[in-house]
């Protein structure tokens, strides 16, 4: 099988399972496995922030750092198609009792423009902003990279309203890669970030949430509240910190994979994608104009030996890891042609 429906396929490399074999451990919930507190010690220090700790999903990361921002009743200004708003299955209601404001962006990536308009304060008629979500990479835009000017003109906007930002950094290294900056650099103006070990990092579990240490201390009562407590975590732990030593170098090699992919996409009749917009390791392209909907695309590969996802009837994913090669992109490409031309 090649994979390509996700990063989140990757295993857990050789030097992850030794180190998740030999970890040393105790009872988190009372902060007393080392390993996590040398995770959490290290997150924040890439991430420049005051403390991190460490959630077991990216989703529960987003649904605390929400939680830590606002209060019932407000909204919270996100991209439409934001991973907090698609696919995280309302937390933002249902833990926060927020609303979403999406906001209407080609690529993904807000801008202080874009978002002013919809920035409110409570009155008559109106529930109050209460945060400010970017998401960076952005995934449904196609991993599309926030400029860091952007981010700090929108952060320097909405601080001077009172209004927090979060950063959902999922494939915040990615971004960094990308950049070829740090990613406390990229983090530095926002208020919290989240990003995950086990997407292109390739841990199995776990993601982190970064921000101020008063902040990350009461996200630690949201997250046992929300069922997070992990007890001897220091054995998913130490996938982590090995993941966050040894993977982000590899990740050029991803993106380098990903523009090969979309440069092959482009040359099959009836797909749509700009290749130059191929920026980190995610390639959406359109699939309307081969007459297949991406479902039976995706169905006719899978039968060949290769796993691409549908968003929509439209658009269908594909996402580069280091658990495929380059010649794996290639077979991949030659085998949609061959799927598509029957
Ligand atoms: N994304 C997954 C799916 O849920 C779509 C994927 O395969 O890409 N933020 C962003 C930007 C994400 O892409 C994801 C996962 C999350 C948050 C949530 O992380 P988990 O799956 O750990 O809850």
């Amino acid at each position: 099988m090649i994979d390509l429906r996700s990063d989140t396929v990757t295993k857990p490399t050789a030097a992850m399972r030794q180190a998740m074999a030999e970890a040393e451990v105790g009872d988190d919930v009372y902060g007393e496995d080392p390993t996590v507190n040398r995770l959490e010690a290290r997150a924040a220090e890439i991430a420049g922030k005051e403390a991190a700790l460490f959630v077991p999903t990216g989703t529960m990361g987003n649904t605390i750092a929400v939680k830590l921002h606002t209060s019932h009743g407000q909204e919270v200004i996100a991209d439409a198609r934001a991973h907090l708003l698609d696919y995280e299955l309302a937390m933002t209601a249902w833990f926060a009792g927020c609303l979403v404001r999406p906001v209407q962006t080609p690529d993904g990536i807000l801008s202080w423009v874009a978002i002013e308009p919809y920035v409110r304060a409570l009155a008559a008629h109106y529930a109050p902003t209460g945060l400010i979500e970017i998401e960076n990479t952005h995934n449904m835009a196609g991993g599309t990279v926030y400029p860091l000017a952007t981010i700090r003109e929108i952060a320097d906007g909405a601080h001077e309203r009172g209004i927090p930002v979060h950063m959902d950094g999922a494939r915040v290294f990615n971004a960094a890669a990308a950049l070829g900056v740090s990613v406390r650099e990229i983090a530095a103006p926002v208020d919290t970030v989240t990003f995950c070990l086990s997407k292109a990092l390739g841990a199995p579990v776990g993601s982190m949430l970064a921000g101020p240490a008063d902040s990350i201390a009461r996200g630690r009562l949201y997250r046992k509240r929300l069922g997070g407590g992990m007890r001897q975590a220091g054995v998913l732990a130490a996938a982590g910190l090995v993941a966050l030593d040894q993977t982000p170098r590899r990740l050029p090699e991803d993106h380098a994979n990903a523009r090969y992919l979309a440069e092959g996409l482009a040359r099959i009749p009836g797909i749509q994608i700009d290749p130059a917009a191929v920026a980190t390791n995610i390639v959406v392209f359109d699939v309307g104009a081969t007459g297949v909907t991406g479902a039976e695309i995706s169905a006719r590969l899978m039968a060949q030996g290769v796993r691409i996802n549908a968003i929509n009837p439209r658009k269908m994913r594909a996402v580069t890891h280091y658990d495929v090669s380059r010649e794996e992109c290639g077979e991949a490409l030659e085998i949609l042609g061959k799927v598509l031309a029957r």
